[in-house]
């Protein structure tokens, strides 16, 4: 099969069409709801689309975490669980599923990833350390902040620019975390923090040069680099396509020497590796492995289960080596772009490049009157789901949070609402559908008035904030 993308543009190229590597066995019926039952639900939800009802949702953006369609082979895998409190064989599969495609030596299963992040935080932060990363992500900052860690950004400066086009804006700027380890000293780092296609950027990649460039300089310090691998798949793909010396190899060996640069991973697993819920904790080092082990005990349940089901981990197994096919991670990042390309079209403002698992409206372009403390972002997708019952989510202001000390709300330059895609799930159909109506809301731009935060809750406010009309 010879494959181009983008795949929309593949007949004005004079190329041929290309489709999903996979056809529908079974399906789910959606429920349309009307414009008076949306204004009433949304009400009730205090504007946050996290506190909607899923059958009150027509088509679900909300996420690409734990929502992608499973497999035949998965679906059959299910029923292969070995039950067993302790030792089950599907724990087996899924240890050397994570070595062959991960190539890490030691694996402890996790009911997702925040449980990974849990743990890592855990035994590799001591209060007080720093832990330089490429973007916080919303739990993973949580759990090292939690551990007593003071995250720090080290991403390149176009990562904040949703209008540039740098293909690996998920990158370290090597420069500054040399900077900070001269001014703080290696010890008082914990360990860096890399995650592939950063998701508060837009899912944006991280180059194999950085990945290589950034073991050197933690070898020259002492410094471990844990990798947050939700959605390397994807990372590896955009080095397939954009890096020089890879578009012959395949994703999966990118994904391999990748993960080779890095001390061990972090997963959530109901991303890439296709599944409704599971994830892992990787690590080479023995002594930091026994820590992990002795842990998960407490928090997650024993070191063969992780608080999955024996079911849970064979469907793992079976989703990880599926994530790594070609045609189907081809397809993934071609639905993306497939909804990019008609929304650039229409002249709505997105991040650019287009990311991994979802297009990010750029809400400060789209709402240029509204203020950030008017949360553009949370209004754009209150406004979209009332249009048509497309549920996104915000990823700005609300996302962010507050700085634990000063208690100030962060304020990121990026003040996103995301349109995550899951695997599988939707359509061309639903995407034109999607298009229409974020192109009808951008028509209306002008009215919007933005929202007035009413709860704010403790923890990961964004999911639970509740908000109402200005
Ligand atoms: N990501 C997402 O929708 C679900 C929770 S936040 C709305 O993007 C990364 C890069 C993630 C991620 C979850 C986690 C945590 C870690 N790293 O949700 O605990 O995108 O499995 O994973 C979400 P779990």
């Amino acid at each position: 099969m010879t494959t181009h993308l983008p795949q929309t543009t593949g007949r004005q190229l004079g190329r041929r069409s290309w489709a999903e590597p996979w056809k529908i066995k079974m399906v789910e019926p959606l429920r349309m709801t009307t414009p008076g039952e949306r204004e009433r639900a949304l009400a009730a939800a205090g504007y946050n689309t996290f506190l909607l009802r899923s059958e009150d949702v027509y088509i679900d953006l909300l996420t690409d975490s734990g929502t992608s369609a499973m497999s035949d082979r998965q679906w059959a895998a299910l029923m292969l669980g070995d039950e067993a409190y302790a030792g089950s064989r599907n724990f087996f599969e899924l240890q050397e599923a994570v070595r062959a495609v991960y190539g890490y030596r030691h694996v402890v299963p996790v009911h997702q990833g925040r449980g990974a992040e849990h743990l890592i935080s855990q035994i590799a932060i001591s209060p007080g350390q720093l832990v330089p990363g490429n973007m916080y992500f919303t739990t993973t900052r949580a759990h090292q902040e939690r551990a007593g860690g003071v995250f720090v950004d080290v991403i390149i400066d176009e990562a904040h620019d949703p209008a540039s086009e740098h293909p690996f804006k998920g990158d370290v700027d090597l420069g500054k975390l040399a900077a900070l380890i001269e001014r703080e000293g290696a010890g008082r780092i914990a360990y860096v923090s890399l995650a592939g296609t950063v998701n508060m950027a837009g899912g944006q990649p991280v180059s194999m040069a950085c990945a290589r460039g950034l073991r050197r300089l933690a070898d020259r310090h002492g410094l471990r680099v844990f990798l947050d691998a939700t959605r390397m798949v994807e990372n590896a793909f955009f080095i397939k396509e954009r890096e020089d010396g890879y578009a012959d190899k395949t994703v999966a060996e990118i994904l391999r020497e990748f993960c080779s640069y890095t001390d061990g991973a972090w997963m959530s697993a109901k991303k890439d590796s296709l599944v409704n819920i599971g994830g892992w904790l990787a690590l080479n080092d023995e002594a930091l492995f026994e820590e992990a082990r002795g842990l998960v005990v407490v928090f997650e349940g024993l070191h063969t289960y992780g608080g999955l089901a024996g079911r849970d981990m064979a469907a793992m197994a079976a989703g990880i080596a599926e994530s790594v096919d070609e045609d189907h991670i081809r397809a993934r990042i071609g639905q993306v772009r497939y909804l990019a390309d008609l929304l650039g079209a229409a002249g709505v403002p997105i991040v650019r490049p287009v990311g991994g698992h979802a297009v990010f409206l750029d809400a400060r372009r789209f709402y240029p009157h509204l203020p950030q403390d008017a949360f553009p972002a949370q209004t754009l997708a209150a406004e979209l789901y009332l249009d048509s019952g497309i549920r996104g989510m915000e990823r700005g202001i609300v996302s962010a949070g507050r700085d634990p000390v000063t208690g100030d709300h962060h304020r990121p330059s990026l003040e996103l609402t995301r349109l995550a895609i899951p695997r599988r799930v939707y359509t061309q159909a639903h995407m034109d559908i999607v298009a229409e109506a974020v192109e009808a809301v951008h028509a209306r731009r002008g009215e919007a008035k933005g929202l007035a935060m009413t709860y704010e809750p403790r923890h990961l406010r964004f999911f639970q904030a509740r908000f109402e009309r200005l």
